[in-house]
């Protein structure tokens, strides 16, 4: 996949709100190809396989409680330096220190709520695309 593809979660606070669609627009228009996408409800093994790089830490439990508090929308995107780019559009973790125009910014509630995931690197893009999507599920 090798910098082409990052991986990212609409989170559960943006698609109970109605984001979903005002989401994807801002992804499409920040020139990203959707190569995957599927609505989930993760369980709590899921959940907790999912951020095993955050065990430990104390906003890991409250994180996996959220992210199975409703459905979720996984996606694999393309783009020239996908993770980079992915995550300038999104912007960072705390959503009151993000830049207008970001995701984040726009519909992130709080560093927990903060409406959308993207990989950090290009390891952890194939890893977080290959926990949610076989092969006939992804164009990549
Ligand atoms: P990012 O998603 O910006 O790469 P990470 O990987 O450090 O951030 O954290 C993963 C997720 O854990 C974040 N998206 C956020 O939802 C949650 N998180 C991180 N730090 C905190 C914190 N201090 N309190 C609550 N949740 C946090």
């Amino acid at each position: 996949m090798n910098g082409k593809y990052t991986f990212s979660i609409i989170k559960p606070n943006a698609v109970r709100t109605g984001k979903t669609g005002p989401i994807l627009s801002m992804i499409n228009e920040g020139g990203f190809e959707i190569a995957a996408i599927k609505m989930v409800q993760m369980t709590i093994q899921q959940a907790e396989a999912f951020y095993e790089v955050h065990r430990g830490k104390p906003f890991y439990e409250g994180l996996v409680e959220f992210i199975i508090s409703g459905p979720v929308v996984v996606l694999i995107l393309k783009h020239d330096n996908a993770v980079d780019e992915f995550r300038k559009l999104i912007g960072p973790t705390d959503p009151e220190k993000a830049e207008q125009g970001t995701i984040r910014r726009n519909f992130g509630v709080s560093v927990k709520m903060n409406a959308i995931h993207g990989s950090d690197n290009d390891e952890n893009a194939v890893r977080e695309s290959n926990f949610f999507f076989s092969d006939i599920e992804r164009f990549c």
